[in-house]
């Protein structure tokens, strides 16, 4: 089999690169490890910046987001009971959009569906090969048959776990990273959300993110050891927890109920530099991983995409390769500015299990700061809306 663009990884960035190179008339080929229901149960990310959203529509595939994502005007970032409002319309005249993953994935499906390109799912042991010739190929085991696809390009873009980034030579790629010593436990509930924004809660007890995705559903967050699992969590612990945590006002109102799902994720900072070696081009968190505290992780993967896409098709329909050369250097600048505000958000919110009586003191004067300075607010709006392309 020949395809254009081989695309390692059907997860929301290899869904988005192909729709995007496939309505620009690229020819694609997705190989995913998972089945399609393995992809679309994973409860990841909840919020869309508006350059996301913009990708979205651009891509075909905005029409139910549009009507069904919630937009966001602002949030809350709270310490104890003081609530700081960040209005992220009136700061920086953008908004972000509430629209889960899992609708996100579910929707990019069904318009590479309605196309009629290649998904295979169930591969195997895919190898990635003859980067620097003039062809490349990928080699994949499906139903118990070895496979062989070949291809102008390679778009990794299977995740941390991987193939892609491990194919590029070890001595050729660098790696920068930060594990946080806490993970954190997620839950999903049917329950209406105790705010009409987001609230961002940093308390003597630890972090707590309350999200939503509905109008009755809730996605809500506490900071865990990370030696924690789930069994350690009942609902009842979570629910006492979740509430010692966020200001006492929003507490009154919580509305608690059965949890549907309940996870772990630890949290870590991480770089691999270059994004390209050959015909390969890293994408999303095959190359990076950000902390979730600032929102981050899908809208950069589709800032890569974004890069990406427009890169291939100058290079397969006009022959121009400035674009992908210039990829690897032009993603990692963005990449770098996210990472560097998620860091910023996961220290500004988070307790440090034997941490000195200063540090809490240093979140506590950043949370005041940040109350008092329309600059400040101003700073961290930019950043959560997301920089510009
Ligand atoms: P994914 O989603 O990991 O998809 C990779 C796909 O590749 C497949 N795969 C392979 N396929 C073939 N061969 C192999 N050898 C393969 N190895 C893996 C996998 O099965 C999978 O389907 O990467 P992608 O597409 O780059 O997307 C990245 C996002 O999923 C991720 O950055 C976000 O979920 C991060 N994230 C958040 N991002 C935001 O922008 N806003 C948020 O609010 C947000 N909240 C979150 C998050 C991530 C979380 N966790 C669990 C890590 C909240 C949490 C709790
Ligand atoms: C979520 O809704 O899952 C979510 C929202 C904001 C974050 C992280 C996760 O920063």
């Amino acid at each position: 089999m020949n395809t254009q663009v081989a695309i390692i990884g059907g997860g929301p960035s290899g869904l988005l690169l192909s729709q995007l190179l496939n309505r620009a008339g690229i020819a694609t080929v997705i190989l995913e490890r998972g089945t399609r229901d393995h992809v679309l149960s994973r409860i990841r990310a909840g919020i869309l910046e508006w350059g996301s959203v913009e990708m979205m529509r651009e891509a075909g595939v905005g029409a139910r987001m549009d009507a069904e994502g919630f937009p966001h005007d602002g949030t809350y970032i709270t310490d104890a009971d003081l609530m700081v409002h960040i209005d992220f319309l009136a700061l920086t005249g953008k908004r972000v959009m509430v629209y889960g993953q899992t609708e996100v994935t579910q929707d990019l499906y069904q318009a590479q569906d309605a196309m009629g390109t290649t998904i295979i799912h169930g591969v195997e042991d895919v190898r990635i090969l003859d980067l620097d010739g003039p062809q490349a190929a990928v080699e994949y085991t499906v139903g118990g048959e070895r496979k062989r696809l070949t291809c102008a390009y390679v778009a990794g873009c299977d995740g941390f776990h991987g193939v892609s980034r491990k194919t590029i030579p070890e001595e050729k790629r660098q790696a920068f990273e930060r594990v946080y010593p806490f993970g954190w436990l997620g839950i999903l509930s049917r329950t209406p959300p105790v705010n009409d924004e987001l609230i961002y809660a940093n308390s003597p007890h630890g972090f707590a993110l309350a999200s939503m995705r509905n109008e009755n559903l809730v996605r809500y967050y506490v900071q865990v050891p990370l030696s924690d699992t789930v069994e350690d969590w009942s609902d009842e612990r979570f629910w006492a927890e979740f509430s010692r945590r966020i200001p006492a006002s929003a507490a009154a109102r919580l509305v608690t109920g059965p949890s549907i799902e309940k996870s772990i994720a630890p949290l870590r900072s991480f770089v691999s530099e270059p994004l390209r070696w050959g015909r390969l081009f890293l994408v999303g968190d095959a190359a990076h991983i950000v902390p979730p505290t600032g929102a981050k992780g899908l809208n950069l993967a589709f800032s890569d995409v974004f890069y990406l896409h427009q890169a291939l098709i100058s290079a397969l329909k006009r022959g121009d390769e400035s674009g992908i050369d210039r990829y690897s250097e032009v993603a990692l600048r963005r990449i770098w500015k996210a990472m560097r505000f998620s860091w910023q958000m996961t220290m500004m919110l988070h307790r440090f299990d034997g941490e000195d009586n200063f540090a809490a003191q240093m979140r506590r004067a950043t949370l005041a700061h940040l109350a008092e300075s329309e600059t400040a607010r101003r700073d961290l709006a930019e950043n959560y809306v997301g920089l510009p392309f």
